[in-house]
């Protein structure tokens, strides 16, 4: 019998093996109750060994099971907080919204709950093109943080979308306090912040919906404070609270934006032909203002926009214009336009001879058609494909839209009389630029806004303004057209003041194309019989 067979075949520790060596030789112990001590001492080396080896891998195990967890709660974090903020995001924003109205829908007492939405205005996108990322990240903590100083107890403040935050209050009556709130965030947000080389100042827009007055779910609430919101950004004020009328408001938008969609998808020309019309105003040149009526003739026309709209009938372009200009429509709309006019100018030159070929017609142009980049080669093609001659069509291109850019509104508009065609501004006298800064554009005519018309002959005020403009606009060389005449002695009057070119109820208004070439033959045959 040898050691080895007793202790088998496992490695023990050379400690152990030593001292188990040391009891094998000695000859004071009988053998049995060696050979059971030293199997015994073996075995137990064994399990203590295997008990080191178990508990090292319960360490590792808890080691991983310690990091997932860490992994997780990160996760967590960044699905529920926002990480420039570290504020709460949408998703809990969704989660308490459902509780909070589940508990005030259960509670006997009444308990309103107010939404903020609080959307930071451009002047943070400008920053943000200007600072570096870190400054405007920084601007962004720092709302959120001023935010969350100025929230009562029963509040709660999300950031929910890289420039909005919203905050949800709990009250037992709400009252007042609602817009003192709004004020509240207004200031907040708004004071300045001090940055390294200069200070600057961020504003905001806020839209505000209660439960239960404004909604009852939470849907319903977050999207009556968002309609609450854009109307504060359309009407630019700081803060609106949800009105219903306000969602019958865009709800006619988006249906409006549908259907123009759909009118120049689904059978682009023929559809846009059956849905959209021009109606023609005729521009009239007097040429005596001495009689019972006034004297002159038919020099052109200005061509006005209808739609018919399926199912609402026919609505008015003061309705639907900013709605296609805020959707961008407004650009394939005022191409149709263009070629539209420029087809009935072409109708009128084959009737050569009668006079016809000398009227123009004048085609208003959006501010964001005005901006488009193809819109001097829209014109361009409309005018080749009927082959009309560029001295016919005339543009009316508004005071704020050239004033928007002026620096590329010089170079459009220098391209534009470079075809050969006269430009116009319309509204005149509704914006806020000088007829003298306006003579750097080489422009035609100013377009007289009608709302001057209203008080013309009984207001001081508007008598000095008209006087001035076009005491100025004659020492400039340019041509001033009256819109809006409805009386003769409107017309006395500006007679005096040197204007000839009128346009207005007066003298006529917008009619479908063949009515107004009807009229013309009219008109012409009436000059012939003067000229007999
Ligand atoms: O802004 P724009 O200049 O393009 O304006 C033309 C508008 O003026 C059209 O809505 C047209 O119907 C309207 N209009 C034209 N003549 C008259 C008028 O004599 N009185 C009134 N009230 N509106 C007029
Ligand atoms: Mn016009």
């Amino acid at each position: 019998m040898s050691l080895r067979d007793l202790i088998g075949d496992d490695d023990l520790p050379a400690g152990t093996l030593r001292e188990l060596r040391e009891v094998f030789r000695r000859r004071d112990v009988p053998d049995d109750i060696k050979r059971r001590y030293i199997s015994l001492r073996a075995r137990q080396q064994q399990l203590e060994q295997q008990l080191d080896d178990t508990s090292s891998a319960l360490d590792d195990l808890h080691e991983q099971i310690k990091a997932r967890k860490r992994r997780e709660q990160n996760l967590e974090k960044r699905l529920i907080y926002n990480e420039k903020t570290g504020l709460a995001n949408h998703t809990v924003l969704d989660n308490d919204l459902h509780s909070f109205l589940n508990e005030a829908n259960s509670s006997p007492a009444p308990r309103d709950i107010v939404v903020y939405i609080i959307a930071l205005d451009q002047s943070f996108e400008d920053a943000k093109r200007s600072l570096e990322p870190s400054l405007s990240d920084w601007i962004i903590y720092e709302t959120g943080e001023r935010l969350k100083e100025c929230l009562p107890a029963n509040s709660r403040l999300y950031h929910t979308r890289e420039t909005e935050f919203v905050v949800v209050m709990v009250h037992n009556h709400s009252g007042d306090v609602v817009e003192y709130y709004a004020d509240r965030f207004y200031e907040e947000v708004s004071r300045r912040f001090t940055l390294p080389k200069y200070t600057i100042s961020i504003g905001c827009y806020i839209g505000i919906a209660c439960h239960p007055d404004h909604g009852s779910s939470k849907r319903s609430l977050l999207r009556n404070a968002d309609i609450a919101l854009s109307n504060s950004i359309r009407l630019r004020r700081v803060s609106t609270t949800y009105r219903p009328e306000m969602s019958v408001a865009v709800i006619e938008k988006i249906e409006l934006q549908n259907s123009i969609i759909k009118a120049l998808e689904e059978q682009t020309i023929a559809e846009i032909n059956r849905q959209f019309e021009l109606h023609y105003q005729p521009l009239i040149e007097i040429e005596s203002c001495s009689g019972t009526v006034p004297q002159g003739r038919v020099v052109g026309a200005e061509a006005l926009i209808r739609w018919h709209h399926p199912s609402h009938g026919l609505v008015a372009p003061d309705r639907f214009i900013p709605v296609a200009e805020e959707s961008g429509l407004i650009v394939p709309i005022g191409t149709w336009a263009l070629y539209t006019a420029s087809d009935l100018l072409a109708s009128w030159g084959v009737r050569n001879g009668k006079g016809f070929e000398h009227l123009f017609v004048s085609v208003n142009v959006s501010p964001r058609q005005f901006r488009d980049e193809y819109l001097l080669s829209n014109i361009e093609r409309a005018l080749s494909r009927a082959q009309v001659a560029a001295d016919n069509l005339r543009l009316e291109i508004t005071e704020s839209s050239i004033m928007d850019d002026p620096e590329d509104s010089l170079y459009k508009i220098h391209r534009i009389r470079e075809m050969g065609i006269e430009v116009s501004i319309d509204d005149f006298g509704t914006g806020y630029s000088s007829l003298s800064y306006l003579k750097r554009f080489p422009i035609r005519s100013i377009k007289l806004d009608r709302t001057f018309m209203r008080d013309l002959l009984t207001d001081k005020a508007t008598m000095s303004i008209v006087k001035a403009i076009c005491n100025m606009a004659a020492g400039l060389g340019i041509e001033v057209i009256v819109e809006g005449v409805e009386q003769y002695e409107q017309i006395q009057y500006l007679w005096d003041l040197g204007c000839r070119r009128y346009q207005g109820f007066y003298f006529g208004r917008a009619v479908p194309e063949d009515l107004f070439s009807a009229e013309l033959d009219d008109w012409s045959m009436e000059d012939s019989s003067h000229g007999a």
